[in-house]
């Protein structure tokens, strides 16, 4: 396998103008003919003299049966054919393409190209799948105007659809029929979208901000149609929201989302045309919980997000993905924020970020936002890309202010509407709109890894002034040894003794700036001083996280308590709690390790007692504020992760927080059970809320081993009307020791439920999940369950992913069998799904967190890996890198 690099981009020698395709699809093959109007890409032509280039398509996996240059034939002796490409010699700058090939979706296990799920055909191309389809220039600055006829089986594909607006359709001899769709907008091949099936559809209208009608349809298989409402009302929220904040419009007549079974990822924006893993379309109060729920409205603005933010401006090439990827998540966390709380969702996604992204940073596949290389695309959807790329785009809104980042947007669109471009592009236009020189702040782009950022403090008690002193530096990552400073925003605000805010006058300015204000932390060593100031005065760092950093502040506990009840900032008030919370924890690991009897610190008890106490307090809050940080939280920031003392003194907190707090947490409990009794499932922000805060209070109740929550538990596991709350008892029971009450609800759920496949795989994560003994033993049961399948990716996710990323103390069992299991399952997903198989890796790639003897073991499964024969360039560079 070889490595692609930034520093090698070349644009394209050929242009296609018009691309059309015709697929006739077969039950045991498909024939995909391709017409491609081409043309020298100008842009490259001023030396050419008459002698053109050879044009290199990309193609793989495809049988050639005919081709033609300008409706001559050609023969094997006027082209070069390998297992990647198909070389031949234009004789003149434009040309047309003709090509006949034949392709395999119905044995296609990878999910990539062309393929089946149950009996629908449909696409995956995003990144480089569409050369699985058809020979072509498969890469995101080719842009071409595309028609697509299909044709089938009448009786087995009623829906043929495909991007753009429906032309023209029609009934052939046979039994078959066809349908032409036209996309009037230029677009990469990876948003090309194809797909045929027995599907039903829930059909409604948008009106567009220039009143425009649009019509929206959500194509689903029969037995879900009852499960597209929710959906539908986000995708009209996120049209609604899209014009509101950034004045984008949508552009066709007509917008449909697909959900499929067998689905890579959650889901793909192609051209008016998504294609959706089904668990994120399909929600209903008895199937879905208020996560799904939430995920679903937050995928499907995502992926309408990305017509304009990815679609009408694409990337350049591949190393440009946060271009589009970082800015559509910010994108979306915003609008779920609008729709939702706007503290919860950031707390969420924070705690999300330090728990995963800043572990992926800390490993072997660290890399910037933009890397600079390759082996595989595909490796590189990653949560830096993704999510630190989000957080990129937020610190530019939070330097600009919201008014500044719009023109930037604006003109950003403007300016490339139409176009491939870069993150330097992006940039450039946020630079031109505000005046701002963001040359500093590019490094969040280029350089890798975590800054850490240490403040001290330093009180003048005879000048009143207040110094806070910022120390920046970040750790090595593969390949960049050295780092320069970052551009760090640092949002923060200044307690009193009473806990309000005071006013913030820097050394030098004539009047206070507000009582929160943002510091540009620019050098490795920065001081600001603030005066005015009669006494000292405690800090609140970082407000809302205002940068994707590990800022560490000598706090003692009494000052976290004092945070977590005064600071004016929500998302600082849960930071509070859950540093103490660390603190406390990080206290009992030392004590487990030690042999010492365990003591927790009463602090923690009566921080989290004044909290459930505090009927005022958003319920949500509530139960953020409830929730002790991971275990994988509490591995990402230990040095050396002992998962045992790691589990043992989190348990244990937890029990004790449940016995001291069993009054106060049952009263909520009752409440709150009785209101979801006397109303209906609502998905809405208030419903969540009340749900999340009776949830974790039953998960803590059920720890004081008393009778009648046992009686709760059961009576909320039958007579609930949906899925939020009926899980979450059954998670409860699942990890319980009452063994009778647990099995009789997994075969009571499971008989209810083994018709959706989505439900089922909330069934195999709870058991996957489940920190009792014997985890891997359980797990190898359900894989030989006739509901499993290895070739379905949800359920993949929902059971080895579980168990490997969330079962701490069961897949790191000392003897090397979770690690062993691990590796024998990603060297069958090898030869069925690379993209699979190297994800489900990534647990492996984290060695160097634990101790000697689990570092020996795990490495060992690496390295038997790589030996097992033919490996996939996603497998293998995510396991050469690992052990580099
Ligand atoms: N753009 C797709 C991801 C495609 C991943 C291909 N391996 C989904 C999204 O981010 O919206
Ligand atoms: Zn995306």
């Amino acid at each position: 396998p070889k490595t692609i690099y930034l520093k090698d981009y070349q644009a394209p020698d050929y242009l296609i103008d018009e691309t059309h395709l015709t697929f006739e699809l077969f039950e045991d093959h498909t024939l995909v003919h391709a017409q491609l109007v081409m043309r020298r890409n100008p842009e490259k032509a001023a030396g050419d003299k008459g002698t053109l280039p050879p044009l290199v398509l990309d193609g793989q996996q495809l049988e050639l049966l005919a081709l033609a240059l300008d409706d001559v034939a050609l023969t094997p002796a006027d082209y070069q054919l390998s297992a990647s490409h198909l070389t031949l010699q234009p004789k003149v700058a434009s040309f047309v393409i003709d090509s006949s090939v034949r392709i395999h979706p119905e044995s296609n296990t990878a999910l990539e190209g062309l393929y089946k799920s149950g009996s629908m055909f449909c696409t995956q191309c995003e990144a480089e799948g569409f050369r699985k389809i058809t020979y072509y220039l498969d890469r995101p600055d080719v842009m071409s105007k595309f028609t697509t006829t299909l044709s089938g089986e009448q009786h087995k594909y009623p829906v043929l659809l495909s991007n753009g607006n429906l032309l023209a359709s029609g009934q052939e001899e046979g039994g078959r029929h066809w349908a032409t769709w036209e996309d009037p907008f230029k677009k990469p091949a990876y948003l090309f979208a194809l797909v045929a099936g027995d599907l039903w559809c829930v059909e409604d209208s948008f009106t567009t901000m220039s009143q425009r009608p649009v019509t929206l349809r959500i194509y689903v298989e029969p037995e879900n149609i009852d499960k597209c409402q929710h959906a539908m009302d986000s995708l009209k929220k996120s049209m609604k929201w899209d014009e509101e904040v950034y004045g984008r419009e949508y552009d066709l007549d007509i917008f449909m989302i697909v959900a499929v079974n067998d689905f890579n990822m959650g889901a793909m924006e192609n051209k008016g045309l998504n294609i959706f893993n089904s668990s994120c379309v399909l929600a209903k109060a008895e199937t879905a919980t208020d996560a799904a729920h939430q995920r679903v409205e937050g995928v499907v603005a995502h992926e309408y997000f990305h017509n304009w933010s990815g679609n009408r401006v694409t990337c350049r090439d591949w190393f440009q993905l946060s271009l589009k990827e970082g800015f559509t998540v910010f994108r979306d966390a915003e609008f779920s924020a609008d729709m939702n709380s706007r503290t919860v969702k950031r707390i969420e996604d924070v705690a999300f970020l330090r728990t995963n992204q800043f572990a992926e940073d800390a490993g072997p596949m660290a890399h910037p936002v933009r890397p600079d290389s390759f082996i595989e695309i595909s490796n590189f959807y990653t949560l830096t890309v993704y999510e630190k790329g989000a957080e990129v785009l937020r610190m530019i809104h939070t330097l600009l202010g919201a008014e500044t980042f719009r023109k930037g947007s604006d003109l950003y669109f403007a300016r490339h509407d139409g176009q491939a471009v870069t993150c330097d592009d992006f940039v450039k236009a946020m630079e031109d709109a505000s005046g701002l020189d963001l040359t500093q702040f590019k490094r969040w782009y280029t350089q890798a890894g975590t800054p850490r950022l240490a403040v001290s403090e330093q009180y003048d008690a005879a000048a009143n002034t207040y110094s806070l002193t910022f120390r920046q530096s970040c750790p090595a990552t593969p390949g960049q040894s050295e780092k320069l400073p970052f551009v760090i925003p640092v949002e923060l605000g200044l307690l009193d003794g009473q806990g309000a805010d005071l006013p913030l006058r820097l050394v030098g300015e004539d009047t206070a700036q507000g009582t929160t204000r943002v510091l540009s932390v620019t050098k490795a060593e920065q001081t600001f001083t603030f005066e005015g100031l009669a006494a000292k005065p405690l800090p609140s760092l970082l407000r809302g996280f205002s940068a994707p950093v590990k800022l560490s502040f000598p706090y003692d506990r009494d000052q976290l308590m004092f945070l977590m009840q005064h600071d004016s900032d929500g998302f600082n008030r849960w930071e509070a709690g859950q540093q103490l919370a660390v603190q406390v924890l990080q206290e009992l690991i030392g004590q487990q390790q030690r042999g010492e009897a365990l003591l927790l610190d009463q602090r923690l008890v009566a921080a989290l007692r004044s909290v459930l106490e505090d009927e005022a307090l958003d319920q949500a809050m509530v139960a953020e504020m409830l929730s002790l940080p991971s275990e994988a939280y509490l591995t990402e920031i230990s040095e050396e992760a002992d998962v045992d003392a790691i589990h043992a003194a989190r348990e244990f907190a937890r029990a004790e927080l449940a016995q001291a707090l069993f009054d106060p947490l049952w009263k909520r409990y009752q409440a709150n059970r009785e209101a979801s009794r006397q109303q209906p499932y609502v998905a809405e922000a208030g419903h969540f809320a009340r749900r999340s805060l009776q949830n974790i209070a039953l998960s803590y109740l059920m720890l004081a081993h008393r009778s009648e929550v046992l009686v709760a538990c059961l009576e909320q596991f039958d007579a609930c009307d949906n899925m939020t709350e009926r899980l979450t008892a059954l998670a409860v029971l699942v990890n319980s020791a009452h063994a009778e009450e647990r099995d009789k609800a997994l075969t009571a759920f499971a008989e209810h439920f083994k018709d959706n496949p989505l439900v089922m795989d909330q069934w195999f994560s709870v058991q996957a999940a489940s920190a009792l003994p014997g985890g891997l033993e359980r797990v190898r049961q359900l894989m030989e369950h006739p509901l499993f399948s290895i070739k379905n990716p949800n359920k993949v996710r929902a059971l080895i992913g579980a168990f490997a990323g969330q079962n701490l103390v069961n897949f790191h069992q000392m003897d090397g069998s979770g690690y062993r299991f691990l590796a024998d399952i990603v060297i069958s997903l090898n030869a069925l799904n690379p993209q699979i198989a190297s994800r489900q890796l990534a647990p492996l790639t984290r060695w160097r967190k634990y101790d000697a003897a689990r570092q020996a073991l795990m490495k060992a499964e690496l390295e038997r890996i790589l030996a097992s024969g033919e490996l996939s360039s996603d497998v293998y560079e995510v396991v050469s890198k690992s052990l580099a």
